[in-house]
């Protein structure tokens, strides 16, 4: 990077704001610029660290972070909380003028949200520890900022394949750049159990201990879990644990035999089939062990949500399924959390409220709307990143068709259904399914750079978003993205920089 790069434009900036107006100036940081931060303690002294750390370990600046009254020092990043309700839970306000750089939010959320902004704006260098890039310069002018939705979230199924705790740290610190907020944890599959339950040791001693393809696979002790959880919460983002039931259960039914209706535990299972497995909904035990699950894991997670999967579960029967589901939702219920699920939950009947999380389906979706549900939308055709961005893909599957890069963003959640108001959608989620990912540089190379496209559609408006207009965006992402040593695809029909 030559020191007289020019700093990024603010139409760089994935997802789009809504409003930014450029001034023509420079901001110029220097070696010891302050971070002016009120309150100084608390989370919002915890997100100007986070910023001041960003930018030292890149620069070897010596960025201090401190309180402060009367007019900051020149030269000052100034970020403050205030009363400014008009800009929500995450919304902030970006001033930058020759002199300082003023961002305001009315919760931390915002300012860490907005300070994603302005990591954008400086240039790409600053992504990769000890590049020595400078002098920073960023562009003057202001921006104001908030999302179209609450819920914008990606999902990785760590249950196909295994993914250890540092490998999702990564995964979260890329999302929270695209102030993607909701990490969704598919757990527990038919190949694996990957979170450890006290009362039902073997689930993961046993039901862990394998993969697809038959490689070692592995689980997450209650101290990981609690790891990943914390982390995604300094950045903001929201864990979803999803306990899969009753079908893709196998992992569970191969540790304990009681779970099944023949009392014969099935082998591990190392293959991509779906629907074979199936809990006993019939007997009394299995909601003994739906109750000491959801008991555990949602003491683990402090996120208001819980998943409970119940997608495609062909081996149990319809009748069987809703009264299953009806009791499972009153679990989650007693355990103070929310109940979330597969668009399939639309067949049993629902409290209000519940989320359905809608992925082929338009008529059960449609039915759960009907019954109150909120959605979170991950259409196959259009969010699932594990589905090849062509036929040549080495990687992915196709049962939904190919998902190119212009094919993950063109497209609107709320119109995705017909008859579907903004009021009933939540948000957005891409899935990631693992079944053909055995590395976190397979996960980079699905998610990247698809997952920008997905989290734009979550926070941008509709109004005057263009797949023409985002993808020259996009290819402006390439030098930061390589910076970040990230694995993405060079997506042809992007003009890559
Ligand atoms: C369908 S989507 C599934 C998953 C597979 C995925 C592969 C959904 C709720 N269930 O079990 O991994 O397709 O794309």
């Amino acid at each position: 990077m030559s020191p007289t790069a020019a700093p990024p434009p603010f139409d760089a900036v994935i997802p789009k704001p809504v409003a930014a107006v450029p001034a023509g100036g420079v901001f110029t940081l220097s070696p010891d610029a302050r971070i002016v931060v009120t309150p100084a303690s608390g989370d919002a002294g915890r997100v100007a660290s986070y910023l001041a750390e960003l930018v030292n370990r890149s620069t070897g600046y010596e960025l201090q972070v401190g309180g402060g009254r009367g007019t900051p020092p020149a030269g000052a990043i100034v970020l403050r909380l205030q009363e400014r309700r008009a800009l929500g839970a995450e919304g902030y306000e970006l001033r930058v003028t020759p002199e300082h750089v003023t961002l305001v939010a009315l919760r931390a959320a915002g300012l860490f949200r907005g300070i994603q902004t302005i990591r954008q704006l400086l240039p790409p260098a600053v992504e990769r520890p000890g590049a020595r890039p400078g002098p920073l310069r960023i562009r003057t002018g202001t921006i104001r900022d908030r999302p179209r939705f609450p819920w914008r979230g990606a999902m990785l199924d760590v249950a196909r394949h295994f993914f250890g705790v540092r490998d999702v740290q990564r995964f979260v610190d890329l999302m929270a750049l695209y102030k993607l907020n909701v990490l969704h944890l598919h757990l527990t599959d038919d190949q694996g159990w990957r979170l450890a339950i006290r009362s039902w040791p073997r689930l993961t001693a046993h039901g862990g201990s394998t993969q697809v393809g038959g490689g070692r696979g592995g689980f997450y002790t209650a101290a990981d879990y609690r790891a990943i959880v914390a982390y995604a919460s300094s950045r903001y983002v929201t864990v979803v644990p999803e306990i899969d039931m009753p079908g893709h259960t196998n992992a569970a039914l191969a540790s304990y035999p009681e779970l099944t209706c023949n009392g014969v535990a099935p082998s591990l299972y190392t293959g991509i089939e779906v629907g074979f497995s199936s809990l006993c909904t019939t007997k009394e035990r299995t909601y003994e062990f739906v109750s000491d699950v959801v008991r555990e894991v949602a003491a683990l997670t402090p996120g208001p949500y819980l998943h409970i999967g119940g997608d495609e579960a062909k081996a149990t029967k319809p009748a069987e399924y809703r009264a299953f589901v009806r009791r499972v939702a009153a679990i989650v219920r007693a355990h103070g959390k929310r109940l979330i699920g597969w668009e399939e939950l639309g067949r049993a009947d629902l409290r209000p409220g519940t989320i359905v999380q809608h992925w082929h389906d338009e008529r059960v979706t449609r039915r759960a709307t009907a019954r109150g549900a909120k959605l979170v939308m991950s259409p196959a055709t259009r969010a699932y990143l594990d589905m090849k961005y062509d036929p040549s893909s080495p990687l992915g599957l196709q049962w939904a068709g190919t998902t190119d890069v212009r094919d993950a963003y063109d497209w609107d959640p709320v119109a995705q259904i017909p008859g579907v108001s903004e009021r009933q959608v939540l948000g957005v989620e891409a899935p990631l399914w693992s079944e053909t990912l055995r590395t976190i540089g397979d996960v980079e190379h699905m998610a990247f750079p698809r997952l920008p496209g997905i989290a734009e559609i979550g926070w941008s408006r509709a109004a005057g978003r263009s797949w023409n207009e985002y993808r020259e965006r996009l290819g402006a992402h390439g030098p930061r993205l390589r910076a970040l040593g990230v694995n993405f695809y060079r997506a042809p029909g992007v003009p890559w920089r």
